[in-house]
């Protein structure tokens, strides 16, 4: 398809012109989320670029600020793609606090705290019903750079945070390759295919610094975009209730800190019992 037609297409994109009309819903909300250091900030401000047909800006702050805090930034009158923050450790209180973001349930505009008590957890989740958000329609976005190489530890984990994504969401990550051509990108994209992902978009982001578009370069952004609004048409033909959806989404969060919490108990049980039997055995001795 030709650049500006797609360019159009996704400046144009309304919800209200799916075939069963917007069921309640009345934004595409892109949730970026990842490692830290992937590219995520690098990205918004790139994809603002290529759509704005504007100056380089940026936007989010890319280099040496790491995110901290949600953001969500416009990219269309329809799309708002969202900052997240990224994990560090990808244990499962730094998992389940991702998934509260990516399922809506953390502020924007606030610091994203990790919350590795449950009550602490679970009364978070409770403050967002204060304000409650059914009208976005959720596709979650995976950034990574070709620059770094998922070792073997991090693929199994990878491949639950896919499906637990898919579950939460109902749509699968669509993975975000940054750094093009700075690495072997045909590599690492073949290990994320093993992992399941069913959607891969190299790109190399734009930059103060490196900001000369070219139609490759900004074709890449694009189809990350189309790509999005294709996922939303195909679940926007069957009929939808947003807000049995968000109940869903938190359903499913309590479920998942409580199996982290009751896991972690069990954890610190049987080191405790192991202690103790190491202690007996040395008082008999
Ligand atoms: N060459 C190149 N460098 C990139 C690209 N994307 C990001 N970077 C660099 O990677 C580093 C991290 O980029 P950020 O945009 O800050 O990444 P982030 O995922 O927002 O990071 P945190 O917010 O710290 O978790 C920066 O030094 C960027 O310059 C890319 O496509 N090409
Ligand atoms: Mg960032």
């Amino acid at each position: 398809m030709d650049h500006n037609q797609l360019r159009d297409d996704i400046q144009n994109f309304r919800l209200d012109n799916c075939p069963l009309g917007n069921q309640g819903y009345n934004r595409v909300l892109l949730q970026l989320f990842g490692y830290v250091g992937q590219g995520r900030s690098a990205l918004i401000n790139s994809l603002k670029y290529v759509l704005s047909k504007g100056k380089y800006i940026m936007h989010a702050e890319s280099g040496c600020a790491i995110t901290l805090e949600r953001k969500a930034y416009e990219l269309t009158p329809t799309i708002t793609v969202v900052d997240n923050r990224g994990l560090a450790h990808m244990n499962n209180f730094e998992m389940r606090t991702v998934y509260a973001q990516l399922g809506n349930f953390m502020p924007l505009n606030e610091k994203v705290e990790w919350r590795y008590g449950y009550e602490d957890f679970v009364y978070k989740l409770e403050d967002a019903d204060l304000d409650p958000n059914y009208t976005d329609f959720i596709v979650p976005v995976f950034v990574h750079t070709v620059q770094c190489v998922l070792i073997e530890n991090e693929k199994g984990k990878t491949r639950d945070i896919f499906r637990n994504c898919r579950n939460l969401t109902g749509v699968f990550p669509i993975v975000v390759l940054t750094s093009k051509t700075h690495g072997n990108y045909f590599e690492v994209e073949k290990k994320f295919r093993c992992l399941g992902a069913e959607r891969i978009v190299a790109v190399e982001n734009y930059f103060e610094d490196d900001q000369l578009q070219t139609l490759g370069r900004n074709t890449d952004f694009l189809m990350l975009l189309k790509s999005a609004l294709d996922d939303v048409t195909f679940r926007m033909e069957y009929p939808r209730n947003p807000r049995e959806e968000r109940i869903e989404r938190k359903k499913f969060l309590l479920k998942y800190a409580h199996d982290t919490d009751v896991a972690k108990r069990e954890e610190k049980l049987k080191e405790k019992e192991q202690q103790t039997a190491k202690n007996n055995i040395c008082n008999i001795q």
